[in-house]
């Protein structure tokens, strides 16, 4: 994914009406849009067709299932026009590979550690493996929190130049400038943006203060 603002809008809202406006109101301030499971499920997959005529879109679907599955997941959102996939590595690395080659080219990034407080239940304490497992797959990058930037220095060193993007800033506490500041190379922000009175503003607000960062 390539970093001109540095911020990816999740798109996380059920109104296909709605969901266009703001993709196309913040589309300036956009390295990519990310559609997640609210929006995929209320509009099909035809809202990544029209949002793929114009951005990169990133399917974040949290493939989490047998290679076989996996496979076939991917391959329906690349066929949609998906740019890149979301997938969990705890379902092992020969599920986190068949992403990878399933997506031809497109790209896969990986969870590690979940940005919410329960994400210190079980992805905290293996996240070091899981990020293992996106380096050896031959993913593009790993998702880790902007709500423990701590956590994305850690994983830093453990994935050298894969791309880290991090979500939790805004609603779930996290900062921008520490985020990027601790290794991250995109932020992904949803609810900060999506409901705001005016998300453009808000979205040009997050990229300067972002690219103070690069
Ligand atoms: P807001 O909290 O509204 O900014 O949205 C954050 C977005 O990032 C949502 O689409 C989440 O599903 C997603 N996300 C997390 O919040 N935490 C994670 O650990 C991982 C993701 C993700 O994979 O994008």
């Amino acid at each position: 994914m390539e970093r001109k603002t540095g911020l990816i809008l999740a798109l996380d809202v059920t109104d296909r009406g709605r969901a266009l406006n703001i993709a196309k109101a913040t589309a300036g301030h956009l390295d990519a849009i990310k559609v997640n499971y609210p929006l995929a499920l209320a509009c099909g997959m035809e809202i990544v067709r029209d949002l793929a005529k114009d951005a990169y879109v990133l399917c974040d679907f949290k493939v989490a299932d047998i290679p076989n599955t996996n496979r076939l997941i991917v391959e329906r959102a690349i066929a949609s026009g998906a740019s890149g996939v979301v997938c969990h590595a705890f379902a092992g690395s020969d599920s986190v590979k068949a992403c990878v080659d399933a997506a031809k080219g497109r790209e896969i990034f990986v969870v590690t550690e979940m940005s919410h407080p329960g994400g210190q239940q079980f992805t905290g304490r293996l996240a070091d493996e899981l990020a293992k497992v996106a380096v050896e797959a031959g993913a593009k990058g790993v998702i880790a929190p902007a709500t423990r930037p701590d956590r994305i220095a850690h994983i830093r060193k453990i994935i050298g130049k894969l791309e880290i993007l991090s979500p939790g800033v805004g609603a779930q506490g996290g900062s921008a400038s520490d985020a990027l500041k601790a290794g991250a190379d995109h932020i992904i922000v949803g609810r900060s943006i999506y409901e705001a009175s005016d998300p453009a503003k808000v979205a040009k607000h997050l990229v300067e203060e972002a690219q103070k960062q690069f």
